[in-house]
């Protein structure tokens, strides 16, 4: 995408992944059963690469999406995860530090849709109690195989009473950029309600926004940056 597009009234600009200047970054996590694409969507959103026959994850893989949204740059990093034992302890810090997650399903796959209650609970017992939860039906290309509805998709977002639920397609491409973009524009709106309502409302995992050094940022510093409106350098400014 090379043109600055509006969402919800605010204005951004996807950046290639390997933009190195940011305000604002934030943590978010991938989970859900195995095969039901969560590498390759991640991937396809970020890399605008399909893998075809990709191979499990072994333990966790971590991407960067970066975006503009007005005229900050943000940061998500995001941490796609395996269902593995052995990287539990290792998983448990990314799920800590976590301002929002993503669980995935396959919509050809009854048992990773029955499986989201077992994902919830995880990431109850493990991350912030306010963290943002999407729920995401993948590899809708495949209308043939469909098992899970859309419909049921929706009830069970507002069952659980999730932020958002998209269908979407590595394989296409259809929705993977978009679920990043409204994840970006959930918490930087998060962000400014946090520091221009005078803390008084909550904000996911407060400790994941950092800097541009990776030092994470006291109020005072983050209030006095917007208040001067320093400018960063551009050292690579293409979009995808
Ligand atoms: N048709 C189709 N295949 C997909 C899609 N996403 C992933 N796959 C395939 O599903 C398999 C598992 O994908 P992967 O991303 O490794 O799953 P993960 O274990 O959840 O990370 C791979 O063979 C992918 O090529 C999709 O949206 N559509
Ligand atoms: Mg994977």
């Amino acid at each position: 995408m090379d043109e600055t597009s509006k969402f919800e009234n605010l204005s951004y600009q996807i950046l290639n992944e390997d933009y190195t200047e940011f305000d604002l970054s934030f943590k978010v996590i991938v989970v859900g059963n195995s095969a039901v694409g969560k590498t390759c969507l991640t991937t396809k959103a970020t890399k605008n690469i399909f893998l075809d026959n990709h191979q499990s994850t072994i333990g966790f893989e971590f991407f960067s999406f970066m975006i503009k949204i007005e005229n900050k740059i943000i940061k998500l990093q995001i941490w796609d995860t395996c269902g593995q034992e052995t990287y539990r302890s290792l998983i448990s810090n990314f799920y800590k530090t976590s301002s929002l997650a993503f669980i995935f399903y396959s919509i050809t796959d009854r048992k990773s849709f029955e499986d989201i209650e077992k994902w919830v609970k995880e990431l109850r017992i493990n991350c912030s109690p306010d963290i943002k939860i999407f729920l995401i039906g993948n590899k809708n290309d495949l209308e043939e195989y469909r098992i899970i509805s859309k419909l049921e998709g929706e009830n069970l977002c507002k069952k659980y009473g999730f932020e958002y639920f998209k269908e979407t397609s590595a394989k296409t491409g259809i929705n993977a950029k978009e679920i990043f973009v409204k994840c970006a524009m959930i918490l930087y709106k998060d962000f400014l309600n946090y520091y221009k309502n005078g803390r008084n409302n909550s904000m996911s995992s407060k400790s994941t926004y950092i800097d541009s050094k990776n030092k994470t940022k006291n109020e005072t510093s983050i209030l006095k940056k917007y208040s001067n409106g320093k400018k960063r350098g551009k050292k690579n400014n293409k979009c995808c």
